[in-house]
């Protein structure tokens, strides 16, 4: 605990206190939550996915994952809440107990340690990863960038100084690779993924590298379009939906293109509360109505993957 309080799921809570969250999840909870090693950061520390739901790999899984943007705390703060809630909830909750018989889901509630650390201890406003750049004293490659996803195409994410800098090569980050590698070792059993940031309220598909829709369009904008119903049936809340470039803006490199293109059929973005009054410093009063109507999405695009 310390002098800083215990974890809360109201309140943001540090790297320290989210490892320790982990392992306190995996002994509440011997029967449903495993935690797995994936990888280590450029900085050694280790990257963690929690899987929920039965050692049966036949079964179907969904891949999430939280807090690629270190300052996007409300994302690291979802996923926690999402163990949590199925955890808690299993063998009561209908759905949830439906969902977690029949499926897995690997959550890595931050897949960018070393930046999430950063910014909780230097520099709030920190977005990218933690690696030296050679000739250049700018650190910091965007993870959503470093994906093999026509990963050359924009040249605005070519200078290491940039927010959005791509990395030398494709999966060239430490943190990338490990979730690259987790994510094709599973490959039979993942049918969807779904990526957490904040801010904008926008539930987003591929694609972000080109204009041209996916194939499965009409089937990503139902399943947007009723997941954005749900979510805001609790508080109200409006998200708008679509393929990447055309509603957020355009991008290479980024996880939702590369798991599409792998073969995963289902892959989603969510950028969470709020629409740009507090930005990335959105208050811890609103966690907690943000993680419960995000939850109502998430759960119906799971329901919806157990029936397709
Ligand atoms: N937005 C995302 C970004 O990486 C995004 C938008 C999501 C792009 C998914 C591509 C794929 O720029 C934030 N806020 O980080
Ligand atoms: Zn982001």
């Amino acid at each position: 605990e310390g002098i800083s309080g215990r974890h809360s799921y109201a309140k943001y809570n540090n790297w320290d206190k989210i490892v320790a969250w982990t392992e306190k999840m995996v002994h509440k909870h011997p029967e449903m939550v495993s935690r797995i090693k994936i990888g280590t950061t450029v900085e050694d520390n280790p990257l963690y996915v929690l899987k929920i739901g039965k050692r049966d790999e036949r079964r179907k899984a969904i891949f999430m994952d939280c807090g690629i943007h270190a300052r996007e705390w409300i994302s690291p703060a979802f996923c926690q809440w999402f163990v949590y809630q199925a955890a808690k909830t299993y063998g009561k909750n209908k759905i949830m107990t439906k969902l977690l018989d029949r499926m897995n889901f690997y959550v890595l509630p931050v897949f960018n340690v070393d930046g999430y650390i950063w910014s909780w201890t230097q520099n709030r406003m920190w977005r990218k990863n933690r690696s030296k750049n050679q000739n250049s004293n700018c650190i910091g490659t965007d993870l959503n960038r470093n994906f093999n996803a026509s990963w050359n195409s924009f040249p605005n994410t070519k200078d290491p100084c940039a927010e959005t800098y791509r990395g030398p090569e494709p999966e060239s980050e430490k943190e990338t690779k490990a979730v690259t590698d987790f994510i094709r070792s599973h490959l039979k059993s993942i049918k969807a993924y779904i990526t957490f940031h904040s801010y904008s309220q926008m539930l987003l598909f591929p694609y972000g590298y080109t204009s041209k829709l996916p194939p499965n369009y009409k089937d990503l904008a139902k399943v947007a379009k009723i997941g954005t119903d749900v979510l805001s049936t609790r508080y109200e809340t409006r998200y708008i939906y679509g393929p990447i470039a055309s509603t957020i803006y355009p991008t290479s490199g980024s996880s939702l293109d590369w798991a599409y293109n792998l073969g995963i059929k289902h892959t989603f973005a969510f950028e969470l509360r709020d629409k740009g009054k507090f930005c990335f410093l959105l208050p811890e009063s609103q966690i907690k109505p943000t993680c419960k109507e995000t939850l109502l999405a998430v759960k119906f695009i799971a329901k919806y993957i157990l029936k397709h």
